[in-house]
């Protein structure tokens, strides 16, 4: 196999399609091997007279073409490997084409394919054109009418868009079901399923007093399973309701679950499809995170209705107009249904651990891309997380009010229509009358902005000077940027609480503020600076230690005061791997400690505070980066934490769980901090520790502790930890879902030998993007310093699994190798080995996708 990098895709390239699709009306005779799809087109001219009609196609079999009932002459049309070209059509003409595809034989997991003997299909945002010709670009939006047939005994559910229409019994066994989607919509919404299913139904009555009916379908056996989804779901309907005024606006709300699909899940119009690990959950088989996790996916899913499917993209250049904006509302929902400040936390170790690297990068580029190679490799941390963060500051920047003015102005100016970030901009200038030129820049350059803090007292004049500047890093294509609006929220402590509290907007290159302060302060005041995560910045501050532990002391912002935490502990850490110091420094021991025991109250932000840095995010403190003494030095100051809060450990464990279980944020909470103390037993020096584990793993009422239980006990004993591995093996051997837990957790312990002892396993399932991320990016993301190991025996251990992966998915494939995007900052060993590892996988071949990212990390 050739490994061809993909064509480069520009922005400013971009052109109208010169045709209006107004009607599409879809024929699928299903069958796995050989499913025949007629497709009926209404088309008029929109553009020149002298445009050919164009549309994409990929792999399809044409058994016939016909523009108004004439069979088109062979000559008078073009196909090719990537779609057909009619040079000569009238202005107005329906085209019918039949074509045949093999579900089946789909294992990219794009268009129509097959998981678990059922159909699904997953169209964002290349895949309609692997099920029909057709212009399969977002601002093409057409009214969809659907028409299926199937064996009614192996697919009695039938399943598309919008809403149902006639349905019937057919010869030989089969049947029939209509589905008609009134909204227009572009072809990446479309969606089809079939098959058999347990169902989880209910139904919501909407502000306007609409009845829709809801309905969750899952693997047979599964069906109470989807019941915390099914709840999370009605909440999200009432949230968007009073949160932006927007309602569901069909009959009919389906989800249909599957087990082999790329992603989280897929908001098609009416009909999401979701990664069945994030819809299916209880006590027993799901974890707190997987709960969570369900609530916020659902949510996201369904707000895309409005923000996404109602308002879609120009074109994909434009992805994080409806991502940035629909994490951006999720998140808010979730912070709604939980705590804030914990959700804030969360958020941005999420937005450090993954954005942070890609913007730090040989894949580093910015929220809204002037250009792509492959489309599918656009779905990033920038898009969504950064993309969110940027209407997070538009928020804060407008206030409430305004920001609500400027989302109804959007809603209202643009349903129906496929826009540019530059349209969502306007809404916001037209309700605030400013201009958001500038603000903007965030949306085009690429890299995190740093921001350095001086702070300058005059004890004569008691005036303190706050010295703010920025600084954008070059990044892949963009040497030199320019300063972009920074809104910074800011105070100024003493022992007593706030002095002070302000917003400064750094829009220049540097800003110099005088505080003066009354005559009662005599001494420097401690300034807070980025509260609550403001701005997706990097902080430089030079402060002292004793300043640093005043901030843990003093910080009245819950995130700073998280953050205060997190900055004194990795500095902790890089010293201990610099070897600028041997033993952890017990007067930080303890003030972490401390602040630990003072959140009790609040157990979910306790647990939090008890987290130390992962070795990625010290990566990009200091280089060349070693993952391996990084480890080593976080291990050794977890320890010491741990023996420190050896009594506040057993008094949390000795309690007993909450009981009956609830997936609320109060329990989770509890249950948060006892797996935090759990963890902390793993890496405890008391030798007691590894029979404390096992008991709480044995006697575990819930999959969230012995869970935490079996990953601490196998951390504590490593190899002797077998037994109990077997003993979860044979008992959830038979549930896909926690098996894969079962996997990651292994990877994520274990070094390269556990990774090929695994892929061995007979439960390893290469087409199964889920088992295989849950060995291969387990390790690569979750455990670096045996994925980083010097000997590049990490590399080695991934890297067949990674090339088979990629012949049959080429998403999943290229999506495994970002893992690699930190190789260039790596000790100069393992720097060696990844870069000797990346040049045998391009010389294998590789997919376009894989290989893009490839050519890129190479770059
Ligand atoms: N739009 C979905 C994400 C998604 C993207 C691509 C997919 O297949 C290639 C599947 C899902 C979301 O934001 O949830
Ligand atoms: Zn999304």
């Amino acid at each position: 196999m050739r490994t061809e990098t993909p064509v480069s895709v520009q922005l400013s390239d971009y052109k109208p399609y010169p045709f209006e699709v107004e009607q599409v009306d879809l024929r699928f005779d299903l069958d796995p091997d050989a499913t025949k799809v007629r497709s009926e087109l209404k088309v008029r001219r929109t553009g020149g007279a002298e445009e050919a009609l164009e549309l994409d196609g990929d792999g399809l079999k044409l058994l016939s073409i016909a523009i108004d009932g004439t069979p088109l002459e062979p000559g008078t049309y073009e196909q090719t490997e990537k779609g057909l070209a009619i040079a000569s059509v009238p202005d107005a003409f329906t085209l019918v084409t039949e074509v045949e595809i093999a579900p089946s034989q789909n294992t990219a997991l794009s268009g129509l394919y097959m998981s678990g003997g059922r159909f699904c299909s997953q169209c964002e945002s290349t895949g309609f054109r692997r099920i029909t010709f057709y212009p399969d670009r977002p601002d093409v939006m057409s009214a969809f009418h659907v028409w299926m047939a199937a064996d009614k005994a192996a697919y009695p559910i039938l399943l598309s868009n919008g809403t149902p229409g006639e349905t019937g019994d057919l010869d030989d066994g089969r049947h029939f079901a209509v589905w008609d989607d009134p909204h227009k919509k572009p072809s990446y919404l479309f969606a089809l399923c079939a098959g058999d299913y347990d169902v989880w139904r209910d139904s919501f009555t909407t502000m306007n007093g609409d009845e829709i009916a809801l309905a969750i379908h899952v693997d047979k056996g599964d069906a109470e399973r989807a019941a915390w989804a099914m709840d999370s779901l009605k909440r999200s309907m009432t949230w968007d309701e009073q949160t932006y005024g927007r309602a569901y606006d069909l009959g009919v709300f389906n989800i249909v679950a599957v087990r082999d699909f790329n992603f989280g899940a897929m908001e098609n119009k009416g009909l999401n499809v979701f990664n069945s690990a994030y819809v299916l959950a209880d006590e027993s088989t799901a974890t707190d995170a997987d709960f969570e996790a369900i609530e916020s996916i659902v949510a996201h899913e369904y707000f895309h209705n409005w923000t996404g499917n109602r308002i879609t993209c120009r074109d994909w250049f434009q992805l994080c107009l409806k991502e940035g904006l629909t994490v951006f509302r999720d998140q808010n929902f979730s912070a709604d249904m939980r705590s804030r400040p914990v959700q804030r936390i969360k958020d941005v170790i999420r937005l450090r651990a993954r954005q942070f690297a890609e913007d730090a990068g040989p894949l580093a580029h910015s929220v809204r891309p002037d250009n792509y190679g492959s489309i599918d490799n656009l779905y990033t941390a920038t898009v969504y997380e950064k993309g969110a963060e940027l209407i997070g500051m538009l928020r804060r920047m407008i206030g409430e009010e305004l920001y609500r003015k400027g989302t109804d102005l959007y809603f209202e100016r643009h349903d129906g229509q496929a826009v540019t970030i530059e349209d969502f901009y306007k809404c916001f200038e037209d309700v605030t009358g400013e201009d958001f030129t500038q603000f903007r820049l965030w949306y085009a350059q690429a890299g995190t902005p740093e921001v350095t803090v001086e702070e300058n007292w005059k004890p004569e004049t008691r005036e303190l000077e706050i010295t703010l500047k920025q600084k954008t890093p070059p990044t892949p294509g963009q040497p030199v940027k320019k300063p972009v609006p920074i809104p910074l929220e800011m105070a100024l402590l003493d022992e007593e609480g706030n002095l002070a509290e302000w917003t400064t907007i750094l829009e220049d290159e540097d800003i110099t503020l005088t505080m003066e302060m009354p005559d009662s302060i005599t001494e420097a005041p401690l300034v807070s600076v980025n509260r609550d995560f403001t701005a997706p910045i990097r902080l430089n501050r030079s402060l002292t230690r004793d300043q640093r532990l005043a901030l843990v002391r003093m910080e009245t912002d819950p995130f700073n005061q998280w953050d205060a935490v997190q900055t004194l502990v990795k500095e902790e850490i890089l010293a201990l791997s610099e070897g600028s110091q041997a033993e952890p420094d017990d007067a930080l021991v303890a003030a972490h400690a401390g602040a630990i025991e003072r959140a009790v109250d609040d157990p979910a932000r306790a647990a939090l505070l008890t987290r130390l840095p992962e070795v990625g995010e010290m990566f990009l403190e200091r280089q060349p980066a070693d993952a391996v003494t990084l480890n080593a030095a976080r291990k050794k100051l977890q320890s010491a934490l741990a023996e420190k809060l050896s009594g506040f450990i057993a008094g949390t464990l000795g309690k007993p769980t909450p009981e009956p279980f609830n997936p609320g944020a109060e329990q989770a909470g509890i249950r948060a901090l006892r797996t935090a103390m759990i963890v902390l037993l793993g890496v405890s020096p008391d030798a007691a520790s590894a029979d404390t584990l096992r008991k709480l793993y044995d006697n575990a009422t819930n999959m969230t502790e012995r869970l935490a239980a079996l990953r601490a006990y196998t951390v504590q004993k490593g190899g002797k930890a077998n037994e109990a591995l077997a003993d979860f093996e044979s008992t959830w051997k038979d549930n896909p879902l926690v098996m894969d837990k079962w996997f990651a957790l292994q990877a994520t312990t274990g070094d390269a030998e556990t990774v090929k002892t695994l892929a061995a396993h007979p439960a390893f399932d290469l087409r199964n993007p889920n088992r295989v991320r849950s060995v291969v990016a387990a390790f690569t993301m979750q455990n670096l310093a045996a994925f980083h190991a010097p000997d590049g025996s990490g590399y080695q251990a991934v890297e067949e699994i990674i090339l088979k992966a990629d012949k049959a998915n080429p998403a999943l494939g290229a999506r495994l190798l970002t893992a690699f995007e930190q190789w260039r900052i790596l000790e100069p060993q393992a720097k060696a080995a990844a870069e000797a590892t990346l040049k045998r996988l391009q010389a294998a071949g590789l997919s376009s996708n894989a290989a893009d990212i490839v050519a890129r990390a190479l770059g």
